[in-house]
């Protein structure tokens, strides 16, 4: 057996950087140059690919890691594997469309993975899953393929565009995320000729959606106006928006929780919990509320993958946080393993670290539903976008008093807004509504969450 060691390669800038894919198992046969995984730094991204071919026999990294210049990523055996020489130097890396940090993959030793491609850390998105299916190996350009690095590829696949038509902004033609974004956004307003300069999509036939272009206006022309770009996070999270939107089938149902007694002991645990510096807020009791009406339904807690259900036997809440820098969607784990107080202490601090900006990718991936909660800023009932490929998510607004009917006479309760979208491929508006009425009945007794 032949034995060869892939270590991480010099990363230019970066002392450490975070593991966020893993695109190889135990087991694939692997090219040289084929990524191996992907690393993200707080700036870029970038996938590592292994300077041999061979069967790996040792995956020696994991999601979240930290890994640096010479940590060992995998051990190969070269035996069987025709062409298994080491690559002769390394790759350059491929010239990117936005400028990156790591330029060059300088002096890489013979055993170590050159830097294949860097690109936008399209994996700290707000509302984007960072964990890619277990193995999903990059193709590197060649031939008449056209010019892209592994991740802008990958990009264009997640959203189902031919990248044989879309035009390249940077040098020598290269697609560039941009670009990826720019074709979809053409084809969402049926006008797809003018970025893939091809008459195979006219609007109208169907190939795009048939749209009329996107209005042209001068707004300069109706008085004053400023123009400012999109922030990174806002134009990455602005395509993961779409594609959900646009591709899922989704319906809302509207519900109301009263929470009076709930609201009532929230305060009380508050009170006496005042030294331990947690504030308990409602979002905790939905999550743990949240997590048992998951249990009772089960393929809310699933993702759709081809013509089958994966069911979930984790229970991760992802929440929506308003940060400075855009929406951001941290992830509880576990959040069925954990009493309010500890979810309570869990999400301050994940949301302090999303409004700094120091959320790492393993804490924004694997969730299984998310709550977007305005409860503590206001408004009545909205329509969340489902954060594929979860297949619901729970909007929550603010809680206000309201004259209930109690059979007798008109009592004041504290009632509490829920809105579920839900992807009608998955689920039908009959579990919907009964996910919604169950979740009612957990909030306004949490007894029966024991039943
Ligand atoms: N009804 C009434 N009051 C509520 C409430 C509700 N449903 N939910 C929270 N509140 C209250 C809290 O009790 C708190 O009151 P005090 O200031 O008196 O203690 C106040 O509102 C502020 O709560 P909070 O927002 O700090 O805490 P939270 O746990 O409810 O939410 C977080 C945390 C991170 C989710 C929230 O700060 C946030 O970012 N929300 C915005 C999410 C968002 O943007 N969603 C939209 C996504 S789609 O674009």
């Amino acid at each position: 057996m032949a034995m060869m060691e892939v270590n991480v390669p010099d990363i230019g800038d970066f002392d450490e950087v975070a593991v966020i894919e893993l695109l190889v198992k135990v087991g694939d046969k692997v090219r040289a140059e084929q990524s191996l995984i992907t690393v993200e730094s707080d700036k870029a991204s970038m996938e590592i690919p292994s300077s041999h071919a061979g069967v790996v026999t040792e995956l020696l990294v994991k999601l979240g890691d930290k890994v640096k210049q010479g940590t060992l990523i995998v051990k190969l055996d070269a035996t069987e594997v025709a062409g298994a020489a080491p690559v002769a130097a390394p790759a350059a890396p491929s010239a990117v469309a936005t400028p990156a940090p790591v330029a060059t993959a300088t002096a890489v030793p013979v055993v170590s993975a050159p830097v294949a491609a860097v690109s936008v850390a399209a994996a700290s998105v707000a509302v984007a899953q960072v964990t890619a299916p277990a193995h999903q190996p990059t193709v590197a350009p060649s031939g008449d393929l056209p010019h892209a690095s592994p991740s802008v590829r990958k990009f264009a696949r997640e959203l189902g565009v031919p990248l044989n038509e879309v035009k390249g902004s940077g040098p020598k033609g290269r697609i560039g995320l941009e670009d990826i974004q720019t074709f979809s956004r053409a084809v969402m307003a049926g006008d797809t000729r003018t970025q893939a300069q091809s008459s195979k999509a006219p609007a109208g036939d169907g190939a795009g959606l048939g749209l009329i272009p996107w209005p042209k206006v001068d707004f300069a022309k109706f008085g004053p106006i400023e123009r400012k770009e999109l922030g990174r996070i806002q134009k990455i999270s602005g395509a993961n928006l779409l594609r959900n939107a646009v591709m899922i089938p989704a319906v809302t149902n509207h519900d109301d929780a009263d929470i009076t007694e709930l609201e009532a002991f929230r305060v009380l645990t508050n009170k006496e919990n005042e030294k331990s510096g947690v504030k308990v807020t409602m979002l905790a009791f939905l999550i743990k509320a949240c997590v048992a009406a998951l249990q009772k339904f089960p393929q809310f807690n699933s993702s759709l993958d081809g013509d089958a259900l994966v069911y979930k036997q984790y229970w991760h809440i992802g929440f929506a946080a308003d940060t400075p820098n855009g929406l951001m969607v941290p992830v509880l784990k576990d959040a069925d393993k954990k009493g309010i107080l500890q979810i309570s202490a869990e999400m301050g601090e994940l949301a302090k670290k999303a409004r700094e900006g120091k959320l790492s990718p393993a804490e924004m991936s694997g969730a299984t539903f998310t709550i977007s909660s305005l409860g503590g800023i206001g408004g009545r009932y909205f329509t969340p976008i489902i954060n594929a490929p979860e297949v619901a998510i729970l909007g929550v607004c603010r809680s206000n008093m309201e004259p209930v009917w109690n059979g007798k006479e008109f009592e004041p309760r504290l009632m509490l807004p829920l809105s579920l979208t839900w992807d009608h491929r998955v689920i039908d508006g009959a579990a919907a509504a009964r996910f919604n009425a169950y979740l009612g009945q957990v909030l306004a007794d949490f007894r029966r969450v024991m039943l």
